[in-house]
């Protein structure tokens, strides 16, 4: 139950020993009209990551998801997602894990870049206000990466400094979130300071096509910019892959 995880968090929580997805269930309580909902579950059999991916999620791990009806325009909601990996960041270092953010959703370690973390926005609503967003948010933490599909390249906290209390990385998790969600101002600037991309080469696979060249900054409310050698590309969503 969410008193047996002695969370003391920002938001309602709803606890699950096992749940298909994280994200199914928030985006459930969302439709309803619920808010400030973190729903929490040692274990997924049916997390997804983006594209309808299938997302990992043995026991051990911290699966998150985030009810949100923030009233917010529609074109602003990429903020939570910078928001959501900046506070996994802040929560992995604190932990002692030298975690950094790869544009725009993955959190990695070390310089193989294996991801310990993956953010998942599903947003409903109209152009000048959302109905509702649901930001999930998965971290390996108690996780032997032997759990992990190999093809992944991932990592976990446990597998970088051993395991942790999984309640004080969720704590932190959800304040650093919660703060970052009243100020969304402040995400671009904390993502910046967290972030690995930004100087490196980049290509990246939009829906438009393939982009590559230098990525040098960030804009609100979570764009990549790149710059080709001939324009500066403003690139809104993709899979990035870093080339040096
Ligand atoms: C993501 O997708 O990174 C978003 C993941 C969001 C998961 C959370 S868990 C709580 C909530 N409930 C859900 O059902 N989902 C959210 P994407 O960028 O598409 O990355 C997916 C890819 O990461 C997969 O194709 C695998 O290659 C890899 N992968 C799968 N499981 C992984 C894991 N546990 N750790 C690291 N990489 C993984």
């Amino acid at each position: 139950s969410a008193v047996a995880y002695g969370l003391e968090a920002p938001f309602e929580i709803e606890y699950h020993d096992s749940i298909d997805s994280t994200n199914r269930r928030a985006r459930e309580l969302a439709t309803d009209g619920r808010s400030d909902v973190a729903v929490l579950a040692d274990e997924q059999t049916g997390g997804r990551g983006r594209l309808d991916r299938a997302w990992a999620s043995p026991s051990g791990g911290v699966w998150l998801s985030l009810a949100l009806r923030p009233g917010v325009p529609i074109a602003h909601a990429p903020a939570f997602t910078l928001a959501a990996a900046v506070a996994v960041t802040r929560a992995a270092r604190e932990a002692g894990v030298d975690a950094r953010i790869k544009w725009p959703n993955d959190v990695v370690v070390g310089d193989d870049e294996r991801k310990l973390a993956g953010v998942l926005t599903e947003v409903e609503g109209e152009a000048d206000r959302v109905d509702w967003v649901v930001v999930g948010i998965g971290s390996n933490v108690n996780v032997d990466p032997a759990a992990l599909p190999d093809e992944a390249d991932a990592t976990s906290v446990q597998d970088a400094v051993g395991p942790v209390d999984r309640r004080a990385f969720t704590q932190r998790l959800l304040e650093e979130f919660d703060a970052l969600r009243r100020d969304l101002d402040a995400v671009v600037p904390a993502w910046r300071a967290d972030a690995t991309t930004l100087g490196k080469r980049v290509r990246v696979e939009t829906p438009g096509g393939t982009v590559e060249g230098e990525a040098v900054d960030v804009s609100f409310p979570g764009a990549l910019v790149v710059d080709t050698g001939e324009e500066r590309v403003t690139i809104t969503a993709g899979d990035c892959e870093h080339l040096r």
